[in-house]
Protein backbone atom coordinates (compact mmCIF):
# COMPACT_ATOMS: atom_id res chain seq x y z
CA UNK A 1 0.00 0.00 0.00
CA UNK A 2 2.83 2.37 0.83
CA UNK A 3 4.05 1.07 -2.67
CA UNK A 4 1.18 2.28 -4.54
CA UNK A 5 0.84 5.95 -2.16
CA UNK A 6 4.42 6.23 -3.72
CA UNK A 7 3.48 6.14 -6.62
CA UNK A 8 0.53 8.00 -6.66
CA UNK A 9 2.41 11.05 -4.57
CA UNK A 10 5.03 11.17 -7.22
CA UNK A 11 2.93 10.99 -10.53
CA UNK A 12 1.41 13.85 -9.54
CA UNK A 13 4.26 15.76 -9.92
CA UNK A 14 4.53 14.60 -13.96
CA UNK A 15 0.52 15.02 -15.56
CA UNK A 16 1.17 14.32 -18.77
CA UNK A 17 0.72 16.46 -21.48
CA UNK A 18 -2.41 16.89 -23.60
CA UNK A 19 -2.82 15.23 -27.11
CA UNK A 20 0.14 13.25 -27.35
CA UNK A 21 0.44 9.61 -28.36
CA UNK A 22 4.15 8.30 -27.72
CA UNK A 23 5.05 4.80 -29.00
CA UNK A 24 8.81 2.98 -27.92
CA UNK A 25 9.21 2.72 -31.15
CA UNK A 26 12.73 1.88 -32.91
CA UNK A 27 14.37 3.61 -30.13
CA UNK A 28 12.69 4.21 -27.12
CA UNK A 29 10.27 7.55 -26.44
CA UNK A 30 11.24 10.57 -28.43
CA UNK A 31 9.63 14.09 -28.89
CA UNK A 32 9.79 17.67 -28.47
CA UNK A 33 12.18 17.96 -24.78
CA UNK A 34 8.71 19.85 -23.20
CA UNK A 35 6.85 16.87 -23.59
CA UNK A 36 8.78 14.01 -22.20
CA UNK A 37 9.03 14.70 -18.21
CA UNK A 38 6.42 12.52 -17.38
CA UNK A 39 7.42 10.24 -20.21
CA UNK A 40 10.67 10.18 -18.58
CA UNK A 41 9.65 9.42 -15.42
CA UNK A 42 7.21 6.63 -15.98
CA UNK A 43 10.21 5.05 -18.05
CA UNK A 44 12.23 5.46 -14.33
CA UNK A 45 9.36 3.23 -12.75
CA UNK A 46 9.94 0.63 -15.80
CA UNK A 47 13.83 0.74 -15.23
CA UNK A 48 12.97 -0.28 -11.42
CA UNK A 49 10.61 -2.73 -12.40
CA UNK A 50 12.83 -4.15 -15.31
CA UNK A 51 15.89 -4.16 -12.48
CA UNK A 52 13.84 -6.14 -10.30
CA UNK A 53 12.43 -8.34 -12.59
CA UNK A 54 16.12 -9.67 -13.17
CA UNK A 55 17.50 -10.28 -9.90
CA UNK A 56 18.16 -6.95 -9.18
CA UNK A 57 21.06 -6.48 -11.95
CA UNK A 58 21.43 -2.99 -12.99
CA UNK A 59 19.50 -1.61 -15.73
CA UNK A 60 20.57 1.45 -17.73
CA UNK A 61 18.36 4.39 -18.78
CA UNK A 62 20.07 6.61 -21.51
CA UNK A 63 18.47 10.69 -21.99
CA UNK A 64 19.24 11.26 -25.39
CA UNK A 65 17.47 12.10 -28.78
CA UNK A 66 20.39 10.88 -31.05
CA UNK A 67 20.75 12.67 -34.44
CA UNK A 68 18.00 14.30 -33.83
CA UNK A 69 17.58 17.76 -33.51
CA UNK A 70 18.71 19.52 -30.02
CA UNK A 71 15.33 20.87 -28.80
CA UNK A 72 14.03 16.99 -29.11
CA UNK A 73 14.86 14.72 -26.44
CA UNK A 74 14.29 11.39 -25.64
CA UNK A 75 14.49 8.04 -23.02
CA UNK A 76 15.65 4.52 -24.04
CA UNK A 77 16.63 1.75 -21.24
CA UNK A 78 19.40 -0.56 -21.68
CA UNK A 79 18.80 -4.23 -20.23
CA UNK A 80 21.15 -5.80 -18.02
CA UNK A 81 22.91 -7.51 -21.29
CA UNK A 82 23.75 -4.18 -22.36
CA UNK A 83 21.51 -4.32 -25.08
CA UNK A 84 18.33 -2.79 -25.96
CA UNK A 85 15.10 -3.49 -23.61
CA UNK A 86 13.54 -6.23 -24.31
CA UNK A 87 10.78 -6.29 -26.94
CA UNK A 88 8.25 -8.42 -24.77
CA UNK A 89 8.42 -5.32 -22.48
CA UNK A 90 7.76 -2.76 -25.20
CA UNK A 91 4.02 -2.64 -24.90
CA UNK A 92 4.21 -2.37 -21.50
CA UNK A 93 6.30 1.07 -21.88
CA UNK A 94 3.65 2.05 -24.37
CA UNK A 95 1.09 1.44 -21.81
CA UNK A 96 1.88 3.41 -18.84
CA UNK A 97 3.60 6.48 -20.88
CA UNK A 98 0.12 6.56 -22.04
CA UNK A 99 -1.62 6.63 -18.98
CA UNK A 100 -3.83 9.07 -18.63
CA UNK A 101 -4.24 9.69 -14.99
CA UNK A 102 -2.04 8.52 -11.81
CA UNK A 103 -4.82 5.91 -10.98
CA UNK A 104 -4.35 4.40 -14.47
CA UNK A 105 -0.88 4.52 -13.91
CA UNK A 106 -0.89 2.42 -10.73
CA UNK A 107 -3.34 0.03 -11.73
CA UNK A 108 -1.00 -0.60 -14.85
CA UNK A 109 1.94 -1.15 -12.78
CA UNK A 110 -0.11 -3.34 -10.41
CA UNK A 111 -1.39 -5.93 -13.17
CA UNK A 112 1.60 -5.59 -14.71
CA UNK A 113 3.41 -6.64 -11.59
CA UNK A 114 1.20 -9.20 -11.03
CA UNK A 115 1.35 -10.72 -14.38
CA UNK A 116 5.26 -10.72 -14.49
CA UNK A 117 5.70 -11.97 -10.64
CA UNK A 118 7.72 -9.19 -9.74
CA UNK A 119 8.48 -9.18 -6.22
CA UNK A 120 9.07 -5.74 -4.51
CA UNK A 121 10.98 -6.43 -1.88
CA UNK A 122 14.92 -5.97 -2.57
CA UNK A 123 15.24 -2.99 -4.29
CA UNK A 124 16.38 -2.28 -7.97
CA UNK A 125 19.25 -0.69 -9.52
CA UNK A 126 19.23 1.96 -12.21
CA UNK A 127 22.37 3.75 -13.91
CA UNK A 128 20.68 7.01 -15.88
CA UNK A 129 23.13 8.98 -18.46
CA UNK A 130 22.48 11.80 -20.41
CA UNK A 131 23.83 13.85 -23.41
CA UNK A 132 24.45 16.99 -23.86
CA UNK A 133 20.99 18.82 -24.39
CA UNK A 134 20.05 21.39 -22.43
CA UNK A 135 17.28 19.75 -21.24
CA UNK A 136 18.76 16.09 -20.33
CA UNK A 137 19.43 17.48 -16.30
CA UNK A 138 15.64 18.39 -15.80
CA UNK A 139 14.43 14.97 -17.38
CA UNK A 140 17.28 13.36 -15.64
CA UNK A 141 15.44 14.45 -12.19
CA UNK A 142 12.27 13.46 -13.52
CA UNK A 143 13.85 9.79 -14.00
CA UNK A 144 15.50 9.87 -10.58
CA UNK A 145 12.37 10.23 -9.23
CA UNK A 146 10.57 7.49 -11.09
CA UNK A 147 13.19 4.94 -9.87
CA UNK A 148 13.22 5.95 -6.18
CA UNK A 149 9.07 5.64 -6.18
CA UNK A 150 9.51 2.20 -6.87
CA UNK A 151 10.18 1.56 -2.80
CA UNK A 152 14.24 0.51 -2.23
CA UNK A 153 15.44 1.20 -5.61
CA UNK A 154 18.41 3.15 -6.27
CA UNK A 155 18.85 5.58 -8.95
CA UNK A 156 22.74 5.81 -9.94
CA UNK A 157 23.30 9.52 -12.35
CA UNK A 158 26.67 8.80 -14.25
CA UNK A 159 26.20 11.96 -15.75
CA UNK A 160 27.11 12.83 -19.35
CA UNK A 161 27.90 9.97 -21.74
CA UNK A 162 27.38 8.72 -24.86
CA UNK A 163 24.28 5.82 -25.47
CA UNK A 164 27.04 3.19 -25.70
CA UNK A 165 29.33 3.95 -22.89
CA UNK A 166 26.17 3.73 -20.32
CA UNK A 167 25.05 0.61 -22.61
CA UNK A 168 28.91 -1.03 -21.93
CA UNK A 169 29.26 -0.14 -18.50
CA UNK A 170 25.95 -1.93 -17.32
CA UNK A 171 26.98 -4.74 -19.22
CA UNK A 172 30.40 -4.80 -17.05
CA UNK A 173 28.38 -4.03 -14.16
CA UNK A 174 26.61 -7.33 -14.29
CA UNK A 175 29.32 -9.25 -15.67
CA UNK A 176 30.79 -7.63 -12.51
CA UNK A 177 33.93 -5.96 -14.02
CA UNK A 178 35.09 -2.48 -13.77
CA UNK A 179 32.73 -0.81 -15.02
CA UNK A 180 33.22 3.08 -14.56
CA UNK A 181 34.03 5.31 -17.33
CA UNK A 182 37.66 5.47 -16.86
CA UNK A 183 37.40 1.58 -16.91
CA UNK A 184 35.76 1.52 -20.51
CA UNK A 185 38.40 3.99 -21.81
CA UNK A 186 41.31 2.13 -20.34
CA UNK A 187 39.62 -0.88 -22.39
CA UNK A 188 39.45 0.54 -25.29
CA UNK A 189 43.27 1.94 -25.24
CA UNK A 190 44.57 -1.82 -24.48
CA UNK A 191 43.15 -3.26 -26.98
CA UNK A 192 43.68 -0.40 -29.49
CA UNK A 193 47.72 -0.58 -28.03
CA UNK A 194 47.09 -4.40 -28.98
CA UNK A 195 45.87 -4.67 -32.59
CA UNK A 196 48.49 -2.03 -33.58
CA UNK A 197 51.29 -4.23 -31.60
CA UNK A 198 49.93 -6.87 -33.74
CA UNK A 199 50.58 -4.87 -37.24
CA UNK A 200 53.04 -7.30 -39.41
CA UNK A 201 55.51 -4.01 -40.71
CA UNK A 202 53.84 -0.67 -40.26
CA UNK A 203 53.66 0.44 -44.22
CA UNK A 204 52.03 3.54 -43.83
CA UNK A 205 52.73 7.06 -42.19
CA UNK A 206 50.15 7.62 -39.53
CA UNK A 207 48.35 10.31 -40.86
CA UNK A 208 45.78 13.21 -39.78
CA UNK A 209 41.74 12.21 -39.24
CA UNK A 210 39.73 15.19 -38.97
CA UNK A 211 35.93 14.04 -36.55
CA UNK A 212 33.15 16.27 -37.09
CA UNK A 213 32.05 15.75 -33.25
CA UNK A 214 28.13 16.53 -34.35
CA UNK A 215 28.57 19.16 -31.54
CA UNK A 216 27.70 16.24 -29.60
CA UNK A 217 28.99 14.26 -26.76
CA UNK A 218 30.89 12.03 -28.94
CA UNK A 219 33.81 14.66 -29.52
CA UNK A 220 34.09 15.39 -26.25
CA UNK A 221 35.32 11.81 -25.31
CA UNK A 222 36.93 12.01 -28.35
CA UNK A 223 39.36 14.45 -26.54
CA UNK A 224 39.51 12.32 -23.51
CA UNK A 225 40.84 9.29 -25.28
CA UNK A 226 42.69 10.86 -27.65
CA UNK A 227 45.02 12.17 -24.39
CA UNK A 228 45.67 7.82 -23.77
CA UNK A 229 46.62 6.80 -27.43
CA UNK A 230 49.39 6.72 -29.43
CA UNK A 231 49.56 6.26 -32.92
CA UNK A 232 46.28 7.90 -33.41
CA UNK A 233 46.71 12.05 -34.74
CA UNK A 234 42.92 12.99 -34.44
CA UNK A 235 41.94 16.71 -34.90
CA UNK A 236 38.86 17.11 -33.83
CA UNK A 237 35.74 19.53 -34.74
CA UNK A 238 32.46 20.72 -33.68
CA UNK A 239 32.84 19.67 -29.85
CA UNK A 240 29.66 22.01 -29.21
CA UNK A 241 32.00 24.59 -27.45
CA UNK A 242 32.59 26.54 -30.03
CA UNK A 243 28.87 27.83 -30.65
CA UNK A 244 27.91 25.32 -33.29
CA UNK A 245 24.39 23.58 -32.30
CA UNK A 246 24.01 19.90 -31.64
CA UNK A 247 23.11 17.70 -35.11
CA UNK A 248 22.68 21.56 -37.02
CA UNK A 249 24.41 21.03 -40.38
CA UNK A 250 26.36 18.52 -38.63
CA UNK A 251 26.88 15.07 -37.48
CA UNK A 252 26.72 11.14 -39.32
CA UNK A 253 23.04 11.37 -40.13
CA UNK A 254 23.78 14.88 -41.74
CA UNK A 255 26.14 14.01 -44.12
CA UNK A 256 25.17 10.06 -44.58
CA UNK A 257 21.33 11.67 -45.79
CA UNK A 258 22.81 14.82 -47.36
CA UNK A 259 26.43 13.72 -48.91
CA UNK A 260 27.46 16.92 -48.33
CA UNK A 261 30.07 18.21 -45.64
CA UNK A 262 29.16 19.18 -42.57
CA UNK A 263 29.97 22.56 -41.51
CA UNK A 264 33.60 23.50 -40.49
CA UNK A 265 34.78 21.55 -43.52
CA UNK A 266 35.50 22.49 -46.64
CA UNK A 267 38.13 22.63 -49.62
CA UNK A 268 41.19 23.20 -47.38
CA UNK A 269 40.19 19.34 -46.43
CA UNK A 270 40.02 17.83 -49.83
CA UNK A 271 41.60 14.46 -49.74
CA UNK A 272 41.82 14.25 -46.01
CA UNK A 273 40.41 11.18 -43.99
CA UNK A 274 37.50 12.68 -41.77
CA UNK A 275 34.54 10.88 -39.98
CA UNK A 276 31.46 11.98 -38.27
CA UNK A 277 29.94 11.04 -34.66
CA UNK A 278 26.27 11.43 -34.29
CA UNK A 279 24.84 13.46 -31.67
CA UNK A 280 25.11 10.38 -28.86
CA UNK A 281 27.75 8.81 -30.77
CA UNK A 282 26.41 5.42 -31.80
CA UNK A 283 26.94 5.88 -35.45
CA UNK A 284 29.78 6.87 -36.94
CA UNK A 285 30.74 7.28 -40.89
CA UNK A 286 33.81 8.11 -43.03
CA UNK A 287 34.00 10.12 -46.17
CA UNK A 288 36.63 12.56 -47.70
CA UNK A 289 36.20 15.60 -50.13
CA UNK A 290 37.40 14.26 -53.66
CA UNK A 291 39.54 16.98 -55.30
CA UNK A 292 37.05 17.36 -57.72
CA UNK A 293 34.78 18.98 -55.90
CA UNK A 294 34.36 22.37 -54.88
CA UNK A 295 34.33 21.47 -51.38
CA UNK A 296 30.92 20.88 -50.21
CA UNK A 297 30.16 16.77 -51.82
CA UNK A 298 31.87 13.94 -50.29
CA UNK A 299 32.60 10.54 -50.99
CA UNK A 300 30.61 9.05 -48.12
CA UNK A 301 32.14 5.49 -46.30
CA UNK A 302 28.63 4.58 -44.58
CA UNK A 303 27.99 1.85 -41.86
CA UNK A 304 27.88 -0.69 -45.17
CA UNK A 305 31.57 0.38 -45.55
CA UNK A 306 32.45 0.16 -42.55
CA UNK A 307 31.01 -3.19 -42.25
CA UNK A 308 32.92 -4.48 -45.56
CA UNK A 309 36.51 -3.91 -44.22
CA UNK A 310 35.51 -5.44 -40.93
CA UNK A 311 34.36 -8.50 -42.46
CA UNK A 312 37.69 -8.67 -45.05
CA UNK A 313 39.51 -8.05 -42.01
CA UNK A 314 38.16 -10.62 -39.79
CA UNK A 315 38.19 -13.29 -42.73
CA UNK A 316 41.62 -12.69 -43.36
CA UNK A 317 42.53 -13.60 -39.72
CA UNK A 318 40.67 -16.31 -39.81
CA UNK A 319 42.08 -17.46 -43.35
CA UNK A 320 45.50 -17.24 -41.33
CA UNK A 321 43.82 -19.76 -38.72
CA UNK A 322 43.66 -22.15 -41.74
CA UNK A 323 41.03 -25.24 -42.19
CA UNK A 324 40.10 -24.57 -37.98
CA UNK A 325 39.90 -20.90 -38.63
CA UNK A 326 37.31 -21.80 -41.57
CA UNK A 327 34.64 -23.48 -39.77
CA UNK A 328 33.72 -20.42 -37.97
CA UNK A 329 30.45 -19.21 -38.90
CA UNK A 330 30.77 -15.73 -39.74
CA UNK A 331 27.81 -13.21 -41.01
CA UNK A 332 26.61 -10.13 -41.68
CA UNK A 333 23.27 -8.75 -41.06
CA UNK A 334 21.67 -5.61 -43.25
CA UNK A 335 18.57 -3.60 -43.47
CA UNK A 336 16.51 -3.05 -46.47
CA UNK A 337 18.95 0.24 -46.54
CA UNK A 338 21.66 -1.51 -47.40
CA UNK A 339 23.31 -0.44 -50.91
CA UNK A 340 23.08 -3.28 -52.60
CA UNK A 341 26.89 -3.03 -53.69
CA UNK A 342 27.90 -4.02 -50.37
CA UNK A 343 25.85 -6.74 -50.17
CA UNK A 344 27.03 -8.11 -53.42
CA UNK A 345 30.69 -7.93 -52.03
CA UNK A 346 30.38 -9.61 -48.69
CA UNK A 347 28.40 -12.43 -50.19
CA UNK A 348 31.38 -12.54 -52.46
CA UNK A 349 33.50 -13.07 -49.97
CA UNK A 350 31.69 -15.95 -49.05
CA UNK A 351 30.18 -14.81 -46.11
CA UNK A 352 26.42 -15.25 -44.45
CA UNK A 353 24.26 -12.11 -45.55
CA UNK A 354 20.51 -12.11 -43.93
CA UNK A 355 18.11 -9.16 -43.48
CA UNK A 356 16.39 -7.53 -40.58
CA UNK A 357 14.01 -4.93 -39.85
CA UNK A 358 15.26 -1.16 -39.11
CA UNK A 359 16.58 -0.40 -35.48
CA UNK A 360 19.52 -2.36 -34.60
CA UNK A 361 17.94 -4.00 -32.03
CA UNK A 362 16.39 -5.95 -34.41
CA UNK A 363 19.80 -6.69 -36.13
CA UNK A 364 21.63 -7.61 -32.81
CA UNK A 365 19.21 -10.33 -32.23
CA UNK A 366 20.09 -12.08 -35.89
CA UNK A 367 24.03 -11.26 -35.52
CA UNK A 368 24.39 -13.16 -31.86
CA UNK A 369 23.48 -16.46 -34.28
CA UNK A 370 26.72 -16.29 -35.63
CA UNK A 371 30.43 -17.24 -34.02
CA UNK A 372 30.94 -13.50 -35.07
CA UNK A 373 28.34 -11.25 -36.52
CA UNK A 374 28.73 -8.60 -37.61
CA UNK A 375 26.23 -5.93 -38.33
CA UNK A 376 25.92 -2.45 -39.37
CA UNK A 377 22.96 -0.13 -40.27
CA UNK A 378 23.99 1.85 -43.76
CA UNK A 379 23.60 4.52 -41.55
CA UNK A 380 26.58 4.12 -39.43
CA UNK A 381 24.99 2.26 -36.37
CA UNK A 382 26.66 -1.26 -35.96
CA UNK A 383 29.32 -3.71 -34.22
CA UNK A 384 30.57 -7.15 -34.13
CA UNK A 385 29.51 -9.92 -32.01
CA UNK A 386 31.33 -12.91 -30.82
CA UNK A 387 29.75 -15.55 -29.30
CA UNK A 388 31.05 -16.94 -25.82
CA UNK A 389 31.66 -19.99 -27.08
CA UNK A 390 34.07 -19.31 -29.84
CA UNK A 391 35.77 -16.59 -28.17
CA UNK A 392 36.80 -19.16 -25.16
CA UNK A 393 37.81 -21.59 -28.31
CA UNK A 394 40.11 -18.47 -29.57
CA UNK A 395 41.37 -18.49 -25.80
CA UNK A 396 42.31 -21.86 -25.82
CA UNK A 397 43.83 -21.37 -29.37
CA UNK A 398 46.08 -18.82 -27.78
CA UNK A 399 47.60 -21.14 -25.42
CA UNK A 400 48.03 -23.69 -28.51
CA UNK A 401 49.77 -21.86 -30.85
CA UNK A 402 53.12 -20.47 -30.18
CA UNK A 403 53.91 -17.39 -29.08
CA UNK A 404 54.96 -15.01 -32.22
CA UNK A 405 53.68 -17.72 -35.14
CA UNK A 406 51.19 -16.25 -37.64
CA UNK A 407 48.42 -18.04 -36.37
CA UNK A 408 48.90 -17.07 -32.76
CA UNK A 409 49.10 -13.08 -34.30
CA UNK A 410 45.54 -13.98 -36.11
CA UNK A 411 44.22 -15.50 -32.73
CA UNK A 412 45.32 -12.29 -30.47
CA UNK A 413 43.84 -9.77 -33.23
CA UNK A 414 40.24 -11.58 -32.96
CA UNK A 415 40.82 -11.77 -29.39
CA UNK A 416 41.67 -7.83 -29.32
CA UNK A 417 38.93 -6.98 -31.80
CA UNK A 418 36.11 -8.55 -29.24
CA UNK A 419 37.59 -6.23 -26.39
CA UNK A 420 38.00 -3.07 -28.47
CA UNK A 421 34.67 -3.44 -30.21
CA UNK A 422 31.26 -2.79 -28.20
CA UNK A 423 29.49 -6.10 -27.52
CA UNK A 424 26.74 -4.32 -26.00
CA UNK A 425 25.68 -1.71 -28.74
CA UNK A 426 27.28 0.09 -32.33
CA UNK A 427 29.53 2.43 -30.19
CA UNK A 428 30.74 5.05 -32.61
CA UNK A 429 34.14 5.77 -30.60
CA UNK A 430 35.44 1.95 -30.58
CA UNK A 431 34.52 1.59 -34.19
CA UNK A 432 36.38 4.59 -34.88
CA UNK A 433 39.24 3.06 -32.99
CA UNK A 434 38.91 -0.34 -35.13
CA UNK A 435 38.57 1.13 -38.57
CA UNK A 436 41.94 3.68 -38.24
CA UNK A 437 44.00 0.22 -36.71
CA UNK A 438 43.14 -1.88 -39.55
CA UNK A 439 43.57 0.83 -41.99
CA UNK A 440 47.25 1.25 -40.81
CA UNK A 441 47.60 -2.33 -40.63
CA UNK A 442 47.04 -2.84 -44.39
CA UNK A 443 48.46 0.29 -45.12
CA UNK A 444 45.22 1.59 -46.39
CA UNK A 445 43.72 5.46 -47.32
CA UNK A 446 40.87 6.20 -46.77
CA UNK A 447 40.72 6.31 -50.89
CA UNK A 448 41.90 2.59 -51.42
CA UNK A 449 39.34 1.57 -48.52
CA UNK A 450 36.58 3.29 -50.83
CA UNK A 451 37.52 1.07 -53.64
CA UNK A 452 36.43 -2.34 -51.82
CA UNK A 453 33.44 -1.48 -54.23
CA UNK A 454 31.51 1.36 -55.78
CA UNK A 455 28.07 1.75 -53.90
CA UNK A 456 25.29 2.37 -56.54
CA UNK A 457 23.43 5.77 -56.07
CA UNK A 458 21.15 5.86 -53.71
CA UNK A 459 18.48 8.80 -52.34
CA UNK A 460 16.72 8.81 -49.04
CA UNK A 461 13.53 11.17 -48.49
CA UNK A 462 11.31 11.54 -46.07
CA UNK A 463 7.82 12.60 -46.46
CA UNK A 464 5.19 14.10 -43.97
CA UNK A 465 1.98 12.39 -44.05
CA UNK A 466 -1.30 13.21 -41.43
CA UNK A 467 -0.73 9.41 -40.30
CA UNK A 468 2.56 7.18 -40.77
CA UNK A 469 0.89 4.33 -39.41
CA UNK A 470 -1.50 4.25 -42.45
CA UNK A 471 1.71 2.78 -44.17
CA UNK A 472 2.27 -1.06 -43.34
CA UNK A 473 5.08 -3.27 -44.34
CA UNK A 474 6.39 -6.54 -44.72
CA UNK A 475 8.41 -8.41 -42.48
CA UNK A 476 11.79 -6.91 -43.57
CA UNK A 477 10.36 -3.83 -44.75
CA UNK A 478 11.16 -3.56 -48.47
CA UNK A 479 7.36 -4.13 -49.79
CA UNK A 480 4.45 -2.58 -48.56
CA UNK A 481 1.32 -3.81 -47.86
CA UNK A 482 -1.04 -0.84 -47.10
CA UNK A 483 -2.11 1.90 -48.02
CA UNK A 484 -3.15 -1.00 -50.89
CA UNK A 485 -2.10 -0.32 -54.48
CA UNK A 486 0.62 1.62 -53.24
CA UNK A 487 3.36 -1.32 -54.04
CA UNK A 488 2.06 -2.02 -57.35
CA UNK A 489 2.34 1.69 -58.01
CA UNK A 490 5.64 1.78 -56.34
CA UNK A 491 6.86 -1.31 -58.47
CA UNK A 492 5.71 0.19 -61.73
CA UNK A 493 7.87 3.18 -61.01
CA UNK A 494 11.14 0.81 -60.22
CA UNK A 495 10.78 -1.16 -63.69
CA UNK A 496 11.25 2.34 -65.51
CA UNK A 497 15.05 2.03 -63.96
CA UNK A 498 18.08 0.61 -64.21
CA UNK A 499 18.72 -1.22 -61.54
CA UNK A 500 16.18 0.50 -59.81
CA UNK A 501 15.05 -0.79 -56.10
CA UNK A 502 13.14 1.47 -53.86
CA UNK A 503 10.63 0.93 -50.55
CA UNK A 504 8.70 3.16 -48.29
CA UNK A 505 8.25 2.30 -44.37
CA UNK A 506 7.11 4.54 -41.55
CA UNK A 507 9.74 6.16 -39.16
CA UNK A 508 9.93 4.95 -35.95
CA UNK A 509 11.79 7.67 -34.59
CA UNK A 510 9.60 10.61 -36.36
CA UNK A 511 6.60 11.44 -37.32
CA UNK A 512 7.20 10.73 -41.07
CA UNK A 513 7.34 7.90 -43.57
CA UNK A 514 10.73 7.48 -45.19
CA UNK A 515 11.53 7.00 -48.86
CA UNK A 516 14.46 4.70 -50.08
CA UNK A 517 15.57 4.45 -53.94
CA UNK A 518 18.66 3.10 -55.63
CA UNK A 519 19.27 3.18 -59.55
CA UNK A 520 22.76 2.98 -61.95
CA UNK A 521 22.88 6.76 -62.05
CA UNK A 522 22.41 9.34 -59.21
CA UNK A 523 20.21 11.48 -61.53
CA UNK A 524 17.89 8.02 -61.57
CA UNK A 525 17.60 7.90 -57.57
CA UNK A 526 16.89 10.77 -57.65
CA UNK A 527 14.19 10.87 -60.07
CA UNK A 528 12.51 7.62 -58.43
CA UNK A 529 12.85 8.47 -54.57
CA UNK A 530 10.72 11.56 -55.88
CA UNK A 531 8.39 9.82 -57.87
CA UNK A 532 7.60 7.52 -54.87
CA UNK A 533 7.57 10.38 -52.74
CA UNK A 534 4.75 11.42 -54.45
CA UNK A 535 3.04 8.22 -54.68
CA UNK A 536 3.04 8.52 -50.54
CA UNK A 537 1.62 12.35 -50.31
P1 LIG B 1 13.61 5.32 -38.19
O1 LIG B 1 13.19 6.72 -37.84
O2 LIG B 1 12.69 4.23 -37.68
O3 LIG B 1 13.90 5.21 -39.66
C1 LIG B 1 16.15 5.79 -37.49
C2 LIG B 1 17.11 5.08 -38.38
C3 LIG B 1 17.35 3.69 -37.82
C4 LIG B 1 17.83 3.75 -36.38
C5 LIG B 1 16.91 4.65 -35.56
C6 LIG B 1 17.42 4.88 -34.17
C7 LIG B 1 17.36 5.31 -40.81
C8 LIG B 1 16.72 5.17 -42.14
N1 LIG B 1 16.62 4.97 -39.75
O4 LIG B 1 14.97 5.02 -37.43
O5 LIG B 1 18.26 3.02 -38.63
O6 LIG B 1 19.17 4.17 -36.31
O7 LIG B 1 16.68 5.91 -36.19
O8 LIG B 1 18.26 5.98 -34.03
O9 LIG B 1 18.51 5.74 -40.74
ZN1 LIG C 1 22.53 7.88 -32.11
Amino acid sequence: ETQIASILKSSELYPIPQSVKLSYGTAGFRADASLLESTVYRVGILSSLRSLKLKSSTVGLMITASHNKVSDNGVKVSDPSGGMLSQEWEPFADQIANASSPQELVSLIKDFVEREEIAIEKGGEVWLGRDTRPSGERLLRAAEIGVRSVLGSVAVDVGVLTTPQLHWMVRAKNKGLNATESDYFENLVTSFKCLIDLIPINKLEISTLVLDGANGVGGQKMEVLRGYLSNLDVEIRNTGRDGGVLNEGVGADFVQKEKVVPLGFGVKDVGMRCASFDGDADRLVYFYIPSESCGDKVELLDGDKILSLFALFIKEQLNIIGDEGKQCRLGVVQTAYANGASTDYVKEMGLEVVFAKTGVKHLHEKAEEFDVGIYFEANGHGTILFSEYFLSWLVGKQKDYSEGSDKHNAVSRLVAVSNLINQAVGDALSGLLLVEVILQHMGWSVQKWNELYKDLPSRQVKVEVPDRTAVVTTSEETEALKPLGIQDAINAEIKKYQHGRAFIRPSGTEDVVRVYAEASTQEDADSLANSVAQLVK
